[in-house]
This record gives structure tokens, C-alpha cells and sequence, in this order.
């Protein structure tokens, strides 16, 4: 039996376990990047454990999710962020380089290598061919380090993709057909691999859309193959050399397959306020559109612009609409800018934002109360864009010009324009001045330190029996937004117990007060309970305010790990109905903890105030329950642990 790609990177990448038995595997991590929002913490930690220099064969620090410097703080964490990185042999790509999936992939992404990064989109470098995967900033420490990542051994998923697009239907089409499909439910550990015919016209940039939104199934990661495509865009950066050919071989077995006919897809919207909310965009023909937002990591590139260009030429947008428009690197900006896109844009009466995350993650252009907002990018989270009552749509630059131009919900083929057409071109602008080597020898660099960069967390053992209350029970699909909102309080991601004061802010802005008043306690949740970003201060803030278990429904895979990392028990209902009889406020004794990790890490909790007992079964590995019960992988590695 053959081999399937995801298997052969990994195969070739394997410290630990099997590929095609047992729970867990561990391999070896070639290359990391972080960004600002996650870097601080990711760096303080990573200077906690003594290491000079770091250990990988490339790790790169970016900042692009808060550049716009209201106030010292953030313009303090870049001044450690690039300082640390001197110290510590890490390149560091300035604010206004642009988005680091975007730049990634464009200078320093390589076909058959592994890639950790500390954001949750870092998978669109499997567009590339790399296993590329999101987890918390404390696993990209210690792969910096030179440790190895532990994960779920692998489901591998095939989406065959046959067909050539329809005109007008693009990337972002194929992955929100396959949102409908998968949903954002039930993945956990798989990987999607993609093989099949339509390939041979899919560029890199677009197969990077389809990778960078797989994120939202929840899987671990997807890859592309490395064909003549890949060689091309490589070719046109002037990195060639990097280039390997990786493909599945004919006979490899796979857990699913998926198949999609590009020629039968339409353009499509996700609805508010979850990405596998997928509808058609005829079907919401006429509806009122007040803002559209075309950038983010997902849908900024060249081509997307070029896309935006050809269709936004000689036309104005709708009078009620403001158009942003955010190129997602500063290559495509310069692209952009040499070929008279941004003439265009401004022409049409976009409004022409940094190259930078900025709309996607609420840094600015937060649409008005109520108001309907069309955006490229691949979260619409209630509240996510900075306004509560918001109704976020995400489609593709075709669609979202269509709606530009007309102020309500319009297929781009109706529009009589013709459609786009782009080709890759033979060369990009190179100039990577905004790339910051790091010195041969960087003992001796000065890491700077502004009054927002705070101390890394700390953590305590678990103790072995936890009598507490039920500070806050939720719904289902809580999303790491929900429990550390980012926007206006991004700029507190470095000073933990200022952050810590608007945990679950959306939610219930008591919590805070009544988790420290309480001195701690537990949060009940439904199903996928952490879903979306990989931010690790949605563990190490609740963490800080004393929360010790998190009950759930299903908790996703990157927060599960993040919670173990510092130390908060991830506990799953054996019967689901369970979540029913509890309420919030209710007191639970938590007794044998450190034998049950030890052993079918099955607990048995007694609800004291309702007077009943309930199974929950510690949703970890083995290697995971040693981490916990020492209180979280800084203090598991600091006692000898792996
Ligand atoms: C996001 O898209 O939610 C973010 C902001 O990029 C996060 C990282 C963060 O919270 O810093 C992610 O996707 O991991
Ligand atoms: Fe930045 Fe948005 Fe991409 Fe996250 S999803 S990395 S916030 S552009």
C-alpha cells in the first residue's frame, strides 16, 4: 500500500509514535512563526527556558495584527518583539510588511517542511506543500527550543477536486462548499490532503485561500501537493531552490473522501455568525449591504487584487457602502501599487487600509450598529468586528466588489462585467529590506522592555482534590473570542492580569471580579467549546483568575492544548445530558485527581449543591495528564518532564 502526502511529510518528520497505530505522534518542527498578538507571551516564555539561540532551521516573528500604536504599548512589544528576536536568532518581519501567513508564504514557505506557528491560520503555508499547523505560543517555544510537537495522530481526509471554476467563482467558493459539507464540528485531528485534476489549475494563492480557511473545520491542518504550480510561484518569488515535488502515491489508502466539482459551485456567503453558516449569494439577492471589507489573510493577494481591479475599473461603489480594501503583504502592495490597482481602487472610492489584519481581527473599520458587512477574510464571530449587533458575511473579492457596487447582495455574474482573468507573473518584487536578520551572534543585543511587557504566567501542581463552584455556564460554540475578546484590548496581550480583566467580556463582564472574588472555580460549556484562534490567553487568563476545569460538551483541539499547557483540566461529559442539570453557581468536588490522570483519566464529579454525581473523562493524552498534573508544560519541562 502507498503512501498518502500527509503521511510522507510526516513520515519523514517522525520523533515519536506510529503513522498508522496508536493515539499520538511527535515530530520535528523545521520552522516557526509567530505574530505580535501571541509573539510577547510566545518570547517570555521562550526566555524562561534558558536557551540561546533557537534550535530550528528558520523561525520568524511577525507583526501585523495590532499596528496601529494607540497609545506606547504596542509600539513597545514590537521594540521587544524585534530586540528578543536579534538575541535569539529569529528574523523579524516589521509592522507594515505585512499579514505572516501572507509573507510566509511568499518568502520563506517550503514544499516537504513542517512549519508551527502560533496562530491558528498558520496552515495556509499548506498551500505550498508544508504541513503547517496553528497551535498555542507555548508550543512554538519549545519547538523553538528544539522540541518536538505532539499531536493527535492523523484522519487523513482526501477532497478531490475535479472541474474548472465557473466564471466569477473562485477559491473561497471551494471552501466554503467544504464548510458546508464538514462544518466547523466534529474534525478534530484530521487533515485534509487535496489531490485531483482540477489542480493543475490552481495557483498558489489560491490553493493558499482553500488551506488558510480549512482552519475553520477545526482540523489540524490541509496541504496541497508540490507540482509545476507550486514551481512556478516559487519560481516567480525567486526561491526555486526550495522547490521538491510531493505527491500522494496512486495507491494510498485514506480515512474519507470528499469530492468537489469546481464547475457545479456558485459564489457563496457564509451567514452570521459562524463560517459553515454557508448560503448562496442569490439566495440573499437584494438584501442591503452597508460595508464591504476585501483583505485578511485568506483573500489579499495579488490575484485577489487583480481580481478586485478588473472589476472595480471604471465603476464607483454604491453611495451607502465604504469599501476597504487591505493588500495582505507589502509585495502585493507594491505589485498593486506599480501595475495602478491602488489608482483604481481610490478612483472607485475605496478607502485603502496598512497591510495588516487589521479589520479581520476589530483593529478599526467596525461597521455601524446593526449594520451588514460583506468581508473576505474567514471568521464573522458575533461581536469579532468590534460591533455587537453586527451581521458579518465572508465571501470572495468577486462577490464582495459585486456587493461594493450594487449595496446589496448581488452574484457577481450578474453584473454584466466580464469576467476576470490573472496569471501569476514570471517575477514578484523582491525586496525583503523590511526583514530583519538576526546577527550570527546576538548575545550581545539588548532585549528592550517597555512597562507593558509583563512577566510570563506562572502556574501551581494540581492539587488532588478541587472543591469549587460553577462561575459561568455557556452555550455551544464558544469561540476563543468569547473568552478573550481582541480588537481594543489586542494592546494587553503582553501584561496577563490587565488582559485577565475582560475575560468572557461579551459574555458576562462579571466574571473576572467574581472568578477572584471566588478565588476561582470552573466554566461549563457546550459543544466545541474554544473553537478559532489559537490564542493561549484564553487558557492563561482564566488560569491567572484561578479557573482550574473546563466542563464541556467537545472542546477544539488547539484550546484543548493550550488549557493543558497551563494547567486547566479540559473535562468532556460522558453523557452529554449531564450539561442539562447543571447550573451555574453550583458547587462540585473533584476527588482522586492525580489517580484518574494516571490511570482511565475517567472522573467522577459530585454536583454537592444538586446532589448527584456525573462521569467526565479528561480529554487528554498520557503525555498530556503528566503536563497537567505538574501544572502546565512550563513547569512539566522545568521538572525534567518532555
Ligand atoms: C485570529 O484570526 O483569530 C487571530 C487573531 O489571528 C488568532 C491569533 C490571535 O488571537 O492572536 C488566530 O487565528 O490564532
Ligand atoms: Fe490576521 Fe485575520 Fe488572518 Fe487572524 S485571520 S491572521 S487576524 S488576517
Amino acid at each position: 500500500m502507498g503512501e498518502n502526502l500527509v503521511q510522507k511529510i510526516l513520515g519523514s518528520h517522525l520523533v515519536a509514535g506510529d503513522l498508522h497505530q496508536g493515539d499520538e505522534i511527535a515530530i520535528r518542527v523545521d520552522q516557526t512563526l509567530t505574530q505580535d498578538a501571541t509573539g510577547t507571551m510566545a518570547y517570555l516564555q521562550f526566555e524562561t527556558m534558558g536557551i540561546p539561540r533557537v534550535k530550528t532551521e528558520l523561525s520568524v516573528s511577525y507583526v501585523d495584527h495590532n499596528t496601529l500604536q494607540v497609545g506606547f504599548e504596542n509600539a513597545d512589544d514590537h521594540r521587544y518583539l524585534q530586540t528578543v528576536a536579534a538575541h535569539h536568532g529569529i528574523y523579524y518581519s516589521k509592522a507594515g510588511n505585512g499579514i505572516c501567513h501572507q509573507v510566509h508564504l511568499e518568502r520563506f514557505g517550503a514544499p516537504g517542511k513542517t512549519l508551527l506557528g502560533s496562530d491558528s491560520h498558520t496552515p495556509t503555508a499548506g498551500g505550498i506543500g508544508m504541513i503547517a499547523i496553528g497551535v498555542g505560543g507555548l508550543d512554538v517555544a519549545v519547538a523553538m527550543g528544539g522540541g518536538a510537537f505532539y499531536m493527535p495522530r492523523p484522519k487523513v481526509v482526501k477532497v478531490y477536486l475535479t472541474g474548472k471554476f465557473p466564471p466569477f467563482v473562485s477559491a473561497k467558493d471551494v471552501i466554503l462548499g467544504l464548510l458546508s459539507i464538514m462544518t466547523t464540528k466534529g474534525n478534530v485531528g484530521k487533515i485534509v490532503e487535496y489531490a485531483g485534476p482540477a489542480l493543475a489549475h490552481l495557483s498558489v494563492p489560491e490553493r493558499a485561500t482553500i488551506t488558510n480557511m480549512g482552519a475553520e473545520l477545526g482540523v489540524t491542518t490541509s496541504v496541497f501537493p508540490s507540482d509545476e504550480q507550486t514551481l512556478s510561484f516559487l519560481k516567480a518569488q525567486r526561491r526555486e531552490s526550495v522547490y521538491r515535488p510531493l505527491a500522494a502515491d496512486a495507491d494510498a489508502a485514506y480515512d474519507e473522501v470528499i469530492e468537489i466539482d469546481l464547475s457545479k459551485l456558485q459564489s457563496m456567503v457564509a451567514q452570521p455568525h459562524s463560517p459553515d453558516s454557508v448560503a448562496t449569494v442569490a439566495g440573499l439577492k437584494g438584501k442591503r449591504v452597508n460595508q464591504v471589507c476585501i483583505g485578511s489573510c485568506t483573500n489579499s493577494s495579488l490575484r485577489d487584487l487583480a481580481v478586485v481591479a478588473q472589476m472595480l475599473k471604471g465603476r464607483h461603489v454604491h453611495p451607502d457602502v465604504e469599501l476597504v480594501i487591505a493588500p495582505g503583504s507589502r509585495q502585493v502592495e507594491m505589485e498593486a501599487s506599480q501595475r495602478g490597482f491602488m489608482t483604481l481602487f481610490l478612483q472607485a472610492g475605496a478607502r485603502i487600509a496598512e497591510t495588516a489584519c487589521g479589520f479581520c481581527i476589530g483593529s478599526g473599520h467596525a461597521p455601524g450598529s446593526g449594520e451588514v458587512s460583506v468581508r473576505s477574510n474567514n471568521r464573522n464571530f458575533k461581536g469579532r468586528s468590534g460591533t455587537a449587533d453586527a451581521m458579518v458575511f465572508l465571501a470572495s473579492p468577486e462577490t464582495c466588489v459585486a456587493c461594493a457596487l450594487t449595496g446589496e447582495f448581488t452574484e457577481p455574474r450578474g453584473l454584466g462585467i466580464a469576467p476576470p482573468v490573472f496569471d501569476l507573473p514570471e517575477s514578484f518584487m523582491i525586496d525583503d529590506s523590511m526583514v530583519l536578520t538576526p546577527p550570527p551572534d546576538g548575545s550581545a543585543v539588548e532585549v528592550i522592555r517597555g512597562p507593558n511587557i509583563g512577566a510570563p504566567p506562572k502556574t501551581q501542581p494540581l492539587p488532588d482534590r478541587i472543591e469549587k463552584s460553577v462561575l459561568l455556564k455557556v452555550g455551544d460554540k464558544i469561540t476563543t473570542d468569547h473568552i478573550m475578546p481582541a480588537g481594543q484590548f489586542l494592546k494587553y496581550r503582553s501584561n496577563i492580569p490587565r488582559y485577565a480583566e475582560v475575560v468572557f467580556n461579551g459574555v458576562d463582564p462579571t466574571f473576572p471580579k467574581r472568578a477572584l472574588d471566588a478565588g476561582g472555580g470552573f466554566v461549563v460549556g457546550g459543544d466545541s467549546y474554544g473553537q478559532g484562534s489559537s490564542r493561549e490567553h484564553a487558557a492563561i487568563c482564566p488560569s491567572h483568575l484561578g479557573v482550574k476545569a473546563v466542563f464541556a460538551k467537545a472542546i477544539e483541539r488547539i484550546h484543548k492544548a493550550n488549557l493543558v499547557n497551563f494547567g486547566i483540566l479540559p473535562l468532556v461529559f460522558e453523557n452529554a445530558a449531564d450539561y442539562d442539570r447543571i447550573e451555574q453557581g453550583d458547587t462540585f468536588v473533584l476527588e482522586g485527581i492525580h489517580a484518574s490522570l494516571l490511570g482511565d483519566r475517567v472522573l467522577t464529579v459530585k454536583d454537592v449543591t444538586r446532589n448527584f454525581e456525573f462521569r467526565v473523562k479528561a480529554d487528554v493524552t498520557q503525555r498530556q495528564a503528566l503536563i497537567l498534573k505538574d501544572g502546565g508544560l512550563l513547569n512539566h519541562i522545568a521538572m525534567g518532564g518532555k
